[in-house]
């Protein structure tokens, strides 16, 4: 007799997530880019619309933006990467995880440079084109505004030159565009950047991934914009130097073998850059080395 021992195999099924992306315009790259710092590595075969990583278990869905706040609600991708604006627009109930720090642009109202501008009263009875006639509409009856709202989907900016619209509401973000139509923007409505969203409800498995992924955009957000400044100061100039350098604790400080001296290390944004290089020469700085950060893991 012969005892058979049954053996269950249990096959661990692995956690999947699926992220959309845009296919290709605005925010393309940078959501690229964005995945690539995190360690999410995607070839470029640009003929696959989904696409598996290849050390994270993500892959990537390559969708028009205008197509992923409803793909994320739907729950046909987990997560979406998407320009606040579309998600705004199309009312879809997702969850705003994160944002990301690039594509920052606003929606704003644009009337030719030629008209009278006193207030927002100027739209009573104005026909205006749009592609995001939702939101304009919510802001309109926020102001008791009544106007003929025209979607349109192509070149808003030449509706006014062409006789369609008396104004426009549309993207601005250098401003250029307006500018070369004729147009001046006189309310910005909606601020918008790129954001990480999600389909409300994920299972607590693909939230430890999703919370994974979000730990790891945030380092490579946090250390954009931000470079890591190296120095030799005389140790008298030192308390000088730490009021002047904004440092996330205290910047590092070490004694170099010239007696007198020391080394500062530090975070300093983008911004204030050349002006703390040029306070910290004024007290005796030397040797000042800046540095491309990478990340910054709190
Ligand atoms: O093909 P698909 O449908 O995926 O892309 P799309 O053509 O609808 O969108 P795309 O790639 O143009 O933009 C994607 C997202 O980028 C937008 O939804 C915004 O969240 C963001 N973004 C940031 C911008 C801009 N900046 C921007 N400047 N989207 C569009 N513009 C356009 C705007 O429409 C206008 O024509 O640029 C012009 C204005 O720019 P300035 O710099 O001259 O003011
Ligand atoms: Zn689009």
């Amino acid at each position: 007799m012969f005892n058979f021992a049954v053996v269950k195999v249990v096959k661990i099924k692995d956690i999947m997530l699926r992220i959309a992306i845009q296919t290709k315009g605005r925010l393309n790259e940078q959501s690229m880019e964005l995945l690539r710092d995190a360690g999410v590595r995607i070839g470029d075969d640009k003929r696959k619309f989904l696409m598996q990583a290849k050390d994270f278990p993500v892959e990537i869905l390559f969708l028009r933006d205008d197509d992923i706040p409803q793909t994320v609600a739907m729950g046909a991708a987990d997560l979406g990467i998407v320009g606040y604006n579309e998600v705004a627009e199309r009312g879809y109930n997702v969850d705003i995880l994160e944002k990301l720090g690039f594509g920052a642009c606003r929606i704003s109202l644009a009337i030719p440079k030629t008209e009278k501008y006193e207030g927002i009263e100027y739209f009573n009875g104005k026909r205006i084109a749009t592609s995001y006639p939702n939101i304009l509409q919510e802001y309109f009856k926020k102001n008791n505004i009544t106007a003929d709202i025209h979607t349109i989907t192509g070149s808003v900016e030449i509706s006014p030159a062409a006789g369609l619209a008396d104004a426009i509401f549309d993207i601005v973000s250098s401003g250029g565009t307006l500018v070369s139509n004729g147009l001046v923007e006189v309310e910005k409505v909606l601020f918008s950047e790129a954001v990480l969203i999600g389909t409300p409800g994920l299972s607590e498995e693909k939230m430890a991934v999703a919370r994974q992924l979000m730990f790891r955009f945030e380092s490579v957000i946090k250390g954009k914009g931000k470079k890591y400044l190296m120095l030799n100061i005389p140790q008298s100039s030192l308390e000088k130097a730490i009021e002047i350098l904004p440092s996330m604790k205290s910047p590092t400080v070490i004694p170099l073998a010239q007696e007198g001296w020391c080394s500062l290390q530090t975070v300093v944004d983008d911004n204030d850059l050349w002006t703390v290089i040029e306070q910290l020469k004024a007290i005796g700085g030397e040797d000042i080395l800046v540095l491309k950060l990478d990340k910054i893991v709190l």
